[in-house]
C-alpha cells in the first residue's frame, strides 16, 4: 500500500525491496558486433544486478574479423572514473572486467580495481587475449604479461582454452585436450592468484565441446560448427549474474553455459553473420526468472 505524509509526498513502506547487487563493469563500448557492455549491461541488468559501466575505449564494432573499426582510447578516464564513484561512496559488492586496449590500460584497470574493492567485493577477470589458438589482433606479448598481472587481483576467471596456455606461457598446441591433465592446468592457473578459475570453449579429444571449473564443474556437448564472437563475454556475464543472486559456482557455470549453448544455436539456425554476436536477447527472460527464483531461496 501506497501512504503519503501531509504534503503529498509518497512514505517509505517499513519492508522495503531487496536491494540490487552493485556490478562496476569495466569493458570497452563496442556500437555494433555484440560483446564486452552491449552484452554485459543487458544479462547482468536482467539478472537483478545495478550495473555502473566504466567504459574502457569506444568502438564502432569489435575487432572481430570486422574491418575498419574506429577506435577511441579512454584509459585517462579510467582512473577519474573510480575516483569520482569512491568519493560518492560507492561500495561493489562485484567488479568485472574483459577485453582491454593497452598494457597501459590493463595496468589502469588494475589501479581502478584498487581503488573500488572492498573487502566483500567479489572481482571476475575475463582474461580476453585471443581465440583459436591466436592473439586477437590487438593484442601483444606485453599485455599477455599485464592480464597475468591482473588475474593475481581477481577471485575468478574465465580464460578460453587459447588464454588458458597464454596466461601459463605454454604454446596452445601442448595443452592437453581431456578431463584429467586439464585438471594440472587449472591448478597452475590458480597459482596466479584466483580463487575460481573455470576454462571455457574447450575442445576436448573427443570433438565434443565444453568447459571445465577449478570446482569440479565439467560440461561438454556437441559442437556447433563456426566461430562465434562475444560468446565468451555471455558466458562470463551470466556466470557473475548467476553468483550474484547467491547460486552456487557449478549452477552458475551450468546456467552460463546452457543459455550460452541456445543463444549460439539459435544464431546458427537463423544464418545471421556470426561476427555481429549470438541472439541472446531470447534468454533473458530465463536469465531473470533463474535469478529471481534463486533470491526467493535466500528468503
Ligand atoms: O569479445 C571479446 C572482445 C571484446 N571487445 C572487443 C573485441 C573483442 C574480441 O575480439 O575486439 C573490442
Amino acid at each position: 500500500m501506497i501512504t503519503t505524509n501531509a504534503e503529498g509526498a509518497i512514505s517509505r513502506p517499513n519492508q522495503t525491496d531487496p536491494i540490487p547487487p552493485r556490478v562496476a563493469a569495466i569493458h570497452d563500448l563496442s556500437g555494433a558486433g555484440k560483446c564486452s557492455l552491449t552484452v554485459a549491461l543487458p544479462v547482468l541488468s536482467a539478472m537483478g544486478c545495478e550495473v555502473c559501466a566504466m567504459p574502457t575505449a569506444l568502438l564502432s564494432t569489435h575487432t572481430g574479423g570486422i574491418p575498419g573499426f574506429t577506435y577511441r582510447d579512454l584509459t585517462d578516464d579510467l582512473p577519474r572514473f573510480a575516483e569520482h564513484w569512491a568519493a560518492l561512496g560507492l561500495t561493489f559488492d562485484a567488479i568485472y572486467t574483459g577485453f582491454a586496449a593497452s598494457s597501459e590500460q590493463l595496468t589502469a584497470i588494475g589501479g581502478a580495481l584498487e581503488t573500488l574493492r572492498g573487502s566483500k567485493t567479489l572481482v571476475l577477470v575475463d582474461p580476453v587475449m585471443g581465440d583459436q589458438g591466436a592473439l586477437y589482433k590487438t593484442y601483444t606479448p606485453a599485455m599477455v604479461g599485464a592480464t597475468r598481472t591482473l588475474c593475481a587481483q581477481a577471485d575468478i576467471i574465465t580464460p578460453n582454452l587459447t588464454e588458458a596456455a597464454l596466461l601459463l606461457g605454454i604454446p596452445y598446441g601442448a595443452i592437453p585436450r581431456e578431463r584429467e591433465p586439464l585438471r594440472g592446468i587449472l591448478d597452475a592457473l590458480l597459482k596466479l592468484g584466483p580463487t575460481y578459475a573455470i576454462i571455457t570453449g574447450i575442445t576436448f579429444s573427443d570433438g565434443s565441446i565444453g568447459a571445465l571449473g577449478s570446482d569440479g564443474t565439467w560440461i561438454a556437448h556437441p559442437a556447433v560448427p563456426g566461430v562465434w564472437h562475444g560468446t565468451g563475454d555471455l558466458f562470463a556475464s551470466i556466470l557473475l549474474g548467476a553468483i550474484m543472486s547467491g547460486a552456487p559456482f557449478s549452477e552458475a557455470a551450468a546456467l552460463a553455459d546452457d543459455a550460452t549453448r541456445s543463444a549460439i544455436q539459435r544464431t546458427y539456425r537463423n544464418g545471421t553473420d556470426p561476427r555481429f554476436g549470438v541472439h541472446f536477447e531470447a534468454e533473458l527472460g530465463r536469465l531473470c526468472q533463474f535469478a529471481e527464483k534463486q533470491r526467493g531461496k535466500l528468503g
